[in-house]
């Protein structure tokens, strides 16, 4: 199994010498965020973990190998090519088989971070529960992940292209814990703040991070989810985003939209119904999560 994965030089001596390291997915970078602002966001949001006491280690595949930490010419070309399969759980072996360019998404980035021995994982927002889903099936990949691969994901919380409730109800079914960083409320990805509660809370860094020890000595298997609000500044009003939000459904339904296209076509149109703005809410919050998200790293590994 080990002759899939190929480190980088910075993430390699990382694990020699026992320093926290932080996974990145790069979904987010090939499929979630336009050219060049994915490329110029995964390089600021990698420099943010360094800054705060943990290595990163970006996670995609190429040319047969699971990639543990990229390059700067790797993330350059994740971020401007067109050729980059999306790659789930269900995608790796055959990608890596055909040694194609994936980018790994919430589900396959946990995967890959597990095989390589990396606990903690930073991203935007992951996928879950889509409106609808009682008759479409749309249910990411990522929650029975969730369920089951020993990776805590530090996100904003389920974003509301998604049925936040119906999300949480399928992730208390799985035993997966949500968790709020500094506050009660799930965080809703734009919004700080959602209808709903979460799980338990935790204030600092440790209290995750000893969460986290517990639940694996105890061999529970699977992650947690660890949902960190977006900063007031960055976000956006609830009433405007849901309204394009259900624009942006509605034009999903009506272009027959389906599978693995629903989440980037939402976040490509999303973006453009809000003129940008929820790009730059979206990069706000991802390097809000990485300070996190490192803190975390450096608790967990202490
Ligand atoms: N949410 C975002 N940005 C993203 C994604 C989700 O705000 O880029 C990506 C992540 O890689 C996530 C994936 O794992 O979309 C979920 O896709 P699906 O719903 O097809 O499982
Ligand atoms: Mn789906």
């Amino acid at each position: 199994m080990k002759k899939y994965l190929s480190y980088s030089a910075e993430v390699q001596e990382a694990m020699s010498t026992g320093k926290p390291i932080v996974a990145l997915e790069s979904t987010i970078i090939s499929h979630g965020m336009p050219y060049p602002q994915n490329v110029k966001t995964a390089r600021e949001v990698e420099q943010i973990i360094r800054d705060n006491g943990a290595v990163p280690a970006t996670i995609a595949l190429i040319d047969g190998e699971i990639k543990i930490g990229l390059s700067d010419d790797e993330l350059e070309m994740f971020g401007n090519s067109q050729g980059v399969a999306k790659a789930s759980r269900r995608d790796l072996g055959y990608l890596l088989a055909t040694k194609q360019l994936g980018a790994t998404t919430v589900a396959a980035t946990m995967i890959c971070a597990d095989l390589a021995g990396i606990r903690i994982f930073v991203t935007g927002g992951i996928g879950g529960v889509h409106r609808g889903a009682e008759t479409t099936m749309d249910i990411s990949a990522d929650l029975e992940e969730l369920a089951q691969t020993d990776v805590a994901v530090i996100c904003a919380g389920a974003k509301s292209i998604l049925d936040i409730g119906l999300t949480l109800e399928y992730l208390e079914t799985k035993g997966v814990p949500v968790v709020g960083y500094g506050t009660d409320m799930l965080p809703a990805f734009y919004t700080p703040e959602s209808e709903f509660t979460v799980n338990f809370r935790a204030d600092n860094p440790e209290a995750v991070a000893d969460m986290l020890r517990v639940k694996w000595d105890l061999q529970l298997k699977g992650g947690a989810v660890i949902a960190n609000p977006i900063r007031k500044e960055d976000a956006i009003e609830k009433e405007f985003i849901d309204n394009i939000i259900q624009q942006a459904l509605t034009e999903a339904h009506n272009n027959g939209i389906k599978g693995k296209d629903v989440t980037p076509f939402m976040l490509g149109k999303v973006k453009e119904l809000t003129e940008g703005r929820s790009l730059d809410a979206n990069i706000a919050l991802v390097k809000n999560n990485a300070v996190i998200g490192a803190q975390i790293a450096v608790a967990f590994n202490a």
